[in-house]
């Protein structure tokens, strides 16, 4: 377990800021080992590489075990409690091409929850200024909803390539450094971005999101993992963590996992997540 900032500091900042970076969740060693991992799997099902976009903690005992973290149960309990649901993880894995970015956006286009999902960003190789880190605008979470477009754009991580369609003031937006290992734990409500990776190597980090198990799902009932804790309130569905890694079992349960999640997340949208198809834009 890693040494943190007080419980106080951590919501202080959070409420204040929507942010809290950076955390270290697990050592670079660590980190680099879940690379090694990842890249493992890239190598030997290419095809396949899309899956990891949504709920890859049904897929991988690895992610699973990262998704209930000590430090990052720890780091979450002033924010969420200790009764904890992990209700995604996907991967960010951004090319060395100097092209493929995010757009300006708020997460809460499409995660509806009460309260608000919260994400901790893990990095599994250094977030640099020049690779790509996220940018934030601190204290945008309390702007409420901005209106969002999507656009078609091979280079955007987004699936749905959706952006903020309206002007607004980026002067102090900031960029999150991390090292390998470290987390940033941010407000889904917060406006972030990120540039292209102008390095050689690739960009690497996982998105966790989590939210208490007494927290709901406004538009519609969804399964989640316990992570942590107990859940008292039935008001998610619970999944199955795996038993083997990419077990004929294990993608059965996260194909119809992430088909009942795609009706609401995308429902609007004319794209569908790659972790339907199993087709990436994202891989190596
Ligand atoms: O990894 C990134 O650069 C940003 C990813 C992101 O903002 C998202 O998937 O919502």
């Amino acid at each position: 377990m890693f040494s943190l900032p007080s419980d106080h500091e951590i919501k202080e900042r959070f409420e204040r800021l929507g942010y809290v970076a950076p955390v270290r969740i697990i050592s670079e060693e660590d980190a680099a080992a879940c690379r090694a991992e990842l890249e493992a799997f890239e190598r030997a099902h290419p095809d396949k590489v899309g899956l990891i976009d949504m709920k890859a903690n049904l897929l991988f005992r690895w992610i699973d075990r990262l998704t209930r973290n000590e430090t990052l149960m720890r780091a979450m309990e002033p924010l969420i409690g200790s009764d904890v649901m992990c209700e995604n993880v996907g991967f960010r894995n951004k090319a060395p091409d100097n092209k493929t970015y995010v757009s300006w956006h708020q997460d809460t286009v499409y995660l509806k929850f009460e309260p608000r999902i919260i994400t901790c960003w893990l990095a599994l190789t250094p977030a640099t200024v020049e690779n790509g880190c996220l940018k934030i605008i601190p204290g945008s979470h309390k702007w409420g909803d901005m209106p969002h477009k999507e656009k078609v754009d091979p280079y955007s991580m987004l699936t749905r390539g959706h952006y903020v369609s309206t002007e607004f003031d980026k002067s102090n937006a900031t960029h999150v450094t991390l090292e390998a290992g470290e987390g940033l734990l941010i407000d889904t409500a917060v406006l972030h971005a990120s540039e292209p990776n102008l390095t050689k190597d690739r960009r690497m980090g996982m998105l966790i999101d989590m939210v208490p198990a007494s927290g709901k799902k406004l538009n519609g009932r969804e399964s989640a993992m316990l992570v942590h804790g107990h859940d008292r309130w039935n008001h998610f569905d619970h999944e199955v963590p795996p038993a083997e890694d990419f077990g004929a079992a294990e993608q059965e349960r996260h194909r119809k996992a992430v088909e009942a999640v795609t009706a609401t997340f995308y429902a609007g949208s004319e794209r569908k997540p790659e972790a339907l198809t199993g087709k990436s834009r994202n891989a190596v």
